[in-house]
């Protein structure tokens, strides 16, 4: 599994000119080295894959990651670092710029025996962007797991039930059903809160004729789902309806144009003019979606801001919404596998309108 990682990262090192790369963030490490303990770090040349750990981790580590060299340090970390560079040749030793602190960096150029210290920008986020089988199957277990608890909630939703109460029975439930946790803090937001994009629950409890919308996600095997649905509780004005269908219109058009080649800026768009057509362009004030995975949020980006194109393995969102001030917005995500010309949509809970 790792060696083909470990191959692609190799491969970045020489476009980048770089004799090694430093890697301390998890989810990195995790992807390239297989260990899936909270402290690591990695140093990969095109010869050298180590690992350095301590006491807590070593065992786990060297059965984890079984193709690295696992090096328990005691005393200090930069001072083991610095050993592993040295012995290993490297000169030029690339950093993730996004996670080492500015301290570690000053540190680093002070007791490191390099020649230079390269920032690195995504460079392992951007090969984890396009996802093997293995992950894959693994995204369909924590999709799987948030479908169920959502056919679930669904009984539990009625005026009088708070929105804490709602998102503790999905944690509960996704819990039983195998889940770590939460891919983030559990979005219940009913009524005039539903505007909200991102109204984590709070104590408001449901009343009759409002929308409620249910973000929330599992994390199965260090990997996370994402998923998003509004449902109607009585009958929530007309105009709740009217935007539900234009949501689910722009929803379905972009998940049609989410194909191999295309930008995520292009995928966005489509659903963005429909939205927009429509009059609500500005009540769309977010991106369409975002790459899945070990985080919740990562490459690629599907938005104004989305030039990546589109590869086949790619798991994306896609999650369009209108907002209404005081009245409430709807949104609706699923979860996709770039799939040629028509991507493997592995969220499958129902989208039509659910009035409970
Ligand atoms: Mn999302």
């Amino acid at each position: 599994m790792t060696g083909k990682r470990l191959e692609k990262l190799r491969q970045k090192l020489k476009e980048k000119d770089l004799d090694g790369i430093l890697i301390v963030k998890r989810e990195n490490y995790m992807y390239i080295s297989g260990f899936t303990g909270t402290y690591a770090y990695l140093v990969i040349s095109q010869e050298d894959a180590v690992l350095l750990t301590d006491f807590r981790y070593s065992k786990q580590a060297k059965e984890e990651a079984e193709i690295f060299e696992v090096i328990e340090y005691e005393g200090r970390l930069l001072n083991a670092l610095n050993d592993v560079i040295v012995s290993k040749g490297i000169k030029r030793l690339g950093f993730e710029e996004n996670v080492v602190t500015y301290k570690t960096y000053t540190e680093m150029k002070k007791l490191l025996k390099v020649e230079k210290l390269v920032p690195v920008d995504g460079m392992v986020e951007d090969i984890r962007a396009v996802k093997d089988d293995e992950e894959i199957e693994i995204i369909k277990k924590a999709v799987e797991i948030a479908d169920h608890a959502f056919s679930h909630i669904l009984n539990y939703i009625k005026p009088g039930v708070s929105e804490y109460e709602i998102a503790l029975e999905l944690e509960h439930y996704m819990k039983k059903k195998g889940a770590k946790g939460t891919s983030f803090e559990t979005i219940v937001a009913s009524g005039y809160r539903s505007f909200f994009p991102h109204g984590t629950a709070s104590s408001k409890k449901i009343e009759n004729n409002e929308a409620v919308t249910l973000d929330f996600g599992a994390v199965y095997k260090n990997y996370c789902s994402d998923m998003t649905r509004t449902v109607f509780v009585g009958k929530p004005d007309d105009k709740l309806f009217k935007i539900y269908d234009i949501v689910l219109k722009a929803q379905k058009s972009a998940i049609e144009a989410a194909k191999k080649g295309f930008t995520g800026k292009e995928i966005d768009s489509v659903a963005r003019n429909i939205i927009e057509e429509n009059g609500y362009g500005k009540n769309f004030g977010h991106g369409l979606g975002h790459g899945v995975g070990l985080e919740v949020h990562e490459k690629p980006t599907l938005s104004k801001r989305g030039d990546v194109k589109m590869e086949n393995g790619m798991v994306v969102t896609i999650e369009p919404g209108i907002y209404l001030e005081n009245l409430g917005g709807v949104r609706i995500e699923d979860i996709v596998v770039i799939n040629d010309d028509f991507p493997v949509v592995l969220t499958k809970s129902p989208k039509e309108i659910i009035v409970l």
